[in-house]
């Protein structure tokens, strides 16, 4: 009995072995043909990913503009961008102008962190219509130029213009000299970028409305049209003062500003008549669009009214030819590059 207890006894061991063998072999199979499963149905899933089926579709249709993977456009694939629409979507129309509020130009760059060095902004989604210099004429007027970069700043990024702002301040003490200064503006401002358009804008004045577009027209364009100064209404029908709006094409057409209209007066009503004078029409916005604000001021030390202005005026045909862009001359003393704008002091000359 001895041996037939051992006999049984390797028996058993022997099945148990087999028993465990087996056990080994069928989990080995479950486990491997769960992973092959689970690569299987993520296969099925790319085959039927949109993106996929796009991206197969674009290689196919235009290999050419296949781009290597790079490590940012991997994970953000490049927009081509579109041209900005004609009516910029995020406008709000009337605004609330204020000159109580305490502002500092740090406020003022903190609110515009989209801003590049000199004033200077492109819309990040579409491609601007136009590439816009806005010129601001200056001297010693830090406080209108403080509100002037609060409110204009965002209206016209909301415009989505490529835009760049361009203060030019009169060094010395010689007599002011609005439209030498514009003419400057404009030839600085080309030295720097390739604009076609050139908003000239008065440092006090500060649109209502953000659907009063700081662009350029097929005419040229007077923008300051309704201001609370003179009760919301022009003061005379060729008024062609404060804000204004030129394409290099127009402005070239006038030879530009006159370079000799020293003190206060005169200078915007001589470059109506060139305008005129060229067959050229004012385009305006409505006196509603058109609303803006003067910050109230005193009358500045060197900018007396200009008595030679009436005599000048008259005789606007016969001097634009020879005064204007084409005998602009003066030195450029510093070029002073802010977040919020270029500020270039200029030497203008003597009177
Ligand atoms: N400007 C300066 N500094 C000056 C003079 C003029 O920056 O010393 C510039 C500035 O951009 C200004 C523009 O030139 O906005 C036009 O000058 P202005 O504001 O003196 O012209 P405005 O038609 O003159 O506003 C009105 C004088 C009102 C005097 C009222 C006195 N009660
Ligand atoms: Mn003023």
């Amino acid at each position: 009995m001895p041996d037939a207890a051992a006999n049984f006894s390797l028996l058993q061991r022997t099945c148990s072995l087999v028993v465990v063998l087996c056990l080994l072999h069928i989990s080995v199979t479950i486990v491997y043909y769960m992973r092959n499963s689970d690569s299987r149905q993520a296969f099925v899933q790319n085959q039927q990913s949109p993106q996929i089926h796009r991206k197969l579709a674009e290689q196919k249709v235009n290999t050419d503009d296949i781009k290597l993977p790079s490590p940012t456009n991997a994970t953000k694939p490049e927009k081509k961008l579109e041209t900005c629409p004609d009516n910029p979507p995020r406008l709000v129309g009337p605004l609330r102008v204020e000159f109580s509020d305490p502002v500092t130009l740090d406020l003022v760059r903190s609110e515009n962190p989209a801003l590049q060095p000199g004033g200077h902004f492109k819309p990040p989604d579409c491609i601007a219509q136009q590439k816009v210099a806005m010129i601001i004429p200056f001297r010693n007027r830090d406080e209108h130029l403080k509100y002037w970069l609060y409110y204009l700043h965002p209206i016209l990024q909301r415009q989505q213009l490529d835009y760049g702002v361009y203060v030019i301040n009169q060094g010395g003490k010689e007599t002011f000299n609005r439209a030498k200064l514009l003419n400057i503006g404009y030839a600085e401002a080309l030295k720097e970028y390739d604009y076609d358009c050139f908003v000239f804008s008065d440092v006090d004045l500060i649109p209502m409305d953000d659907r009063n577009l700081y662009k350029c027209y097929n005419q040229p364009r007077h923008l300051s049209v309704s201001m609370d100064k003179f009760g919301f209404r022009l003061p005379y029908t060729q008024y062609f003062g404060g804000v204004s709006s030129l394409s290099k094409e127009q402005f070239l057409k006038i030879n530009g500003f006159p370079n000799n209209y020293w003190g206060w007066g005169g200078e915007d009503d001589d470059i109506y008549n060139r305008l005129t004078s060229r067959g050229m029409t004012v385009s305006r916005p409505d006196s509603i669009i058109g609303r803006c604000r003067m910050i109230r001021h005193e009358r500045d030390k060197q900018n007396d009214p200009n008595p030679q202005r009436f005599d000048r005026i008259a005789h606007t045909r016969e001097t634009m030819t020879r005064d204007g862009i084409n005998s602009l001359t003066y030195t450029v003393v510093q070029i002073e590059k802010d977040q919020l704008f270029t500020k270039i002091t200029v030497d203008v000359g003597k009177q």
